[in-house]
């Protein structure tokens, strides 16, 4: 009988646990994988448009990525691959938590930088 509770409590532990870290601790690449609708692995305005209604819980993602997007899309194709989005982040100085940090609390990216 009281070890079924201790299963409990601990699966309960578990599960909550788990879900912090799914929500909290997401690396960007995989926001941006989810923004990526049609799987091309690319992302374009419209998804980017489509993603901030459809991801509340992502609040600073569409803002950022709208506002940077021109920057971002290099070789000017309408579209912006994880590796365009990577080499601009790094160019602005930003390390991954940073980036992940800014998609999930909804902030302006600042570099910490400058
Ligand atoms: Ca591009």
């Amino acid at each position: 009988m009281k070890k079924s509770i201790l299963v409990a409590v601990f699966t309960l532990l578990f599960v909550t646990a788990f879900s912090v870290q799914a929500q909290g601790f997401m690396p960007w690449t995989e926001v941006f994988v989810m923004a990526d609708t049609s799987g091309d692995g690319m992302i374009t305005m419209v998804e980017i448009q489509e993603f901030q209604t459809a991801h509340t819980e992502v609040s600073g993602f569409s803002p950022w990525a709208s506002q940077n997007f021109d920057a971002m899309d290099t070789n000017d194709d309408g579209m912006v691959t994880m590796h365009e989005m990577k080499v601009y982040t790094m160019s602005m100085k930003m390390t991954d938590s940073q980036v992940t940090e800014g998609f999930y609390k909804g902030f302006g990216f600042m570099p910490r930088n400058q």
